[in-house]
């Protein structure tokens, strides 16, 4: 498979991006990376002010790069954390967090882990060419991010 010299696959960019400042929960957290990556429903999590993942549910875009979750625009203001886990087209999963905050910043958050990824789901993604899982019901949701 024609992948590029530089190994992993990699964050291209978010929306909210990492460090930015909101003035409302997006009704959408959207990843968008360099390459098409695997995911499961438990790939992205966001951990609201209170440890909590509001996450309302995961989809990956027909291309495999962007990954949405959808979120409720009233939850609360304060800090948040996107936490990925995905899969790459090499093989290797590769994990990373994006922080922004809704109004004012609210204290750290405490360390939750992202749950691992279960391996037999990862093995049917690669075996598609890195497509995703996706929910017909939130593909619809997917197509207004874009
Ligand atoms: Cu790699």
């Amino acid at each position: 498979m024609p992948t590029p010299a530089s190994a992993h696959t990699d964050l291209l960019s978010s929306n909210p991006s990492d460090g930015s400042v909101m003035d409302f929960v997006p009704d959408h957290v959207v990843l968008e990376f360099v390459e098409p990556v695997g995911v499961d429903p438990d790939s992205v999590q966001v951990i609201g002010p209170d440890g909590e993942d509001r996450a309302i549910g995961v989809l990956g875009s027909d291309t495999g790069r962007l990954v949405s979750v959808a979120m409720d625009p009233n939850e609360k203001q304060g800090s948040w954390q996107v936490r990925y886990r995905v899969l790459g087209l090499d093989g290797h999963v590769v994990s990373g967090r994006v922080d922004f905050s809704v109004g004012e910043a609210s204290p750290a958050l405490g360390g939750l882990e992202l749950s691992p990824l279960a391996a037999g789901a990862l093995i049917v993604l690669v075996a598609a060419g890195g497509y995703l899982l996706m929910a017909p019901r939130l593909a619809r949701d997917l197509e207004g991010v874009r």
